[in-house]
């Protein structure tokens, strides 16, 4: 069985929707959550030094998209075809775009 770490601070941020794909596909994961003073020492072990991280059977993965694409497609969430799934990574894109304009960040 794959086991999955999601890291992340203790916000909805940009690991919200990961962890909305997780509740949607009714997977278990450890939802990991840094307080800031210990993500200062956390901060170089992780790929690209940022969060969120995904951690899967122990690799390390960067990049909240690309983390939802592959969570996506692991579980059947990104359509039947070619075109289903550009409009879900078109979709998915356009809110990636919002989130920095939105108070999610608490
Ligand atoms: N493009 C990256 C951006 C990641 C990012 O900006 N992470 C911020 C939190 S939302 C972070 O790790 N800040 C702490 C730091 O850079 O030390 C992604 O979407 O995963």
């Amino acid at each position: 069985m794959t086991s999955y770490k999601l890291y992340y601070f203790n916000a909805r941020g940009r690991a919200e929707s990961t962890r909305l794909l997780f509740a949607a596909a009714g997977v278990a994961y450890e939802d990991y959550r840094y307080e800031r003073e210990e993500w200062g020492i956390a901060k170089p072990s992780m790929p690209f030094g940022q969060l969120p991280v995904l951690e899967v059977n122990g690799t390390k993965y960067g990049e909240s998209a690309a983390i939802n694409r592959y969570l996506a497609k692991k579980f059947n969430m990104m359509g039947k075809d070619d075109e289903s799934a550009l409009r879900i990574d078109s979709y998915a894109e356009l809110l990636y775009g919002l989130i920095p304009k939105l108070p999610l960040f608490e």
